[in-house]
């Protein structure tokens, strides 16, 4: 467990049509979603890699919260992490974290979503079993070509589609390069699944070590490759590209 704060980048992802097992949820609550907007808030440590987004990630097992967060703005997240934002001036009233309602992950898998500077479009929540609920805010937003979690999840996905009881359609499987290295070439995620012969997205011990090479080899040879800041250095360009996120009201900085 890390010792020094971690500073996530919480991602404003606009549930734009809800699963319809959702939206009952909301009818027995008497939650009106007229002239209100609904965000998942994904916690995320790379920001410059928020143009390659395909889907957004919850766990069926997690039961989240819906919280108001002011101004006709709704947040889907768990509540340890609304409860962080409520003392890091994130949300109307420090301390108060009383969810709405009580939503289970399993209940928005489907919804479609609009996520702040992806190329992708008619994205969707789709299930991830390896969301913790104790880190971040729970919700995972899906970059398969340098996340290797998020690359095995989404192969997973869409091989099995009837298991997870997800439509195949709903699974993107195009990847967009976001970063280039010498090493690991402009699609570091399958490189390394590929390379380390990753079978499945619950081979946890290859993918922790695939995940440790492709961050540090994005963080410290990468050069971005689409975006504003193409040609830069990931180094740069991740601050950057966070700063025009929170500028631009699509995300936040998120401590725990
Ligand atoms: B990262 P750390 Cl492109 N459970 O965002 C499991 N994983 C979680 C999580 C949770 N509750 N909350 C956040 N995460 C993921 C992008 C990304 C991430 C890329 C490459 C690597 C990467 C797109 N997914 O993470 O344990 C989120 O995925 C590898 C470090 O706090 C978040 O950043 O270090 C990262 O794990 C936070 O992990």
């Amino acid at each position: 467990e890390a010792v020094l704060p971690q500073e996530y980048t919480g991602l404003k992802i606009e549930i734009t049509e809800f699963a319809e097992k959702a939206q009952e949820v909301f009818e027995n609550e008497n939650f009106d979603l007229a002239g209100k907007k609904v965000f998942l808030v994904a916690a995320t440590l790379r920001p410059e890699t928020m143009y390659g987004q395909t889907c957004c990630f919850v766990s069926p097992k997690i039961n989240y919260g819906l919280f108001d967060a002011g101004n006709g703005n709704y947040y889907i997240c768990t509540e340890r992490s609304f409860k962080n934002m409520s003392y890091q001036k994130l949300t109307p009233r420090r301390g108060d974290f009383k969810p709405i309602l009580k939503i289970n992950g399993a209940s928005l898998i489907g919804s479609k979503i609009d996520a702040p500077l992806t190329v992708f479009k008619n994205l969707r929540v789709l299930p991830m079993e390896t969301v913790l609920e104790s880190k971040g805010t729970g919700v995972v937003t899906c970059v398969p070509s340098d996340s290797p979690d998020d690359y095995a999840t989404t192969r997973d996905l869409h091989n099995k589609a009837d298991f997870y009881g997800i439509n195949k359609d709903w699974v993107i499987t195009d990847i967009l390069p976001v970063i280039k290295t010498e090493k690991y070439g402009d699609k570091c995620a399958e490189y390394l699944v590929k390379e380390l012969k990753i079978n499945s997205s619950k081979d946890t011990v290859p993918l922790a070590t695939a995940k440790e090479l492709a961050y540090k080899e994005g963080f410290y040879n990468g050069t971005m490759i689409v975006g504003k800041y193409a040609g830069q250095k990931v180094q740069d360009a991740k601050e950057k590209v966070k700063k025009d996120l929170i500028a631009s009201g699509d995300a936040f900085a998120y401590s725990e």
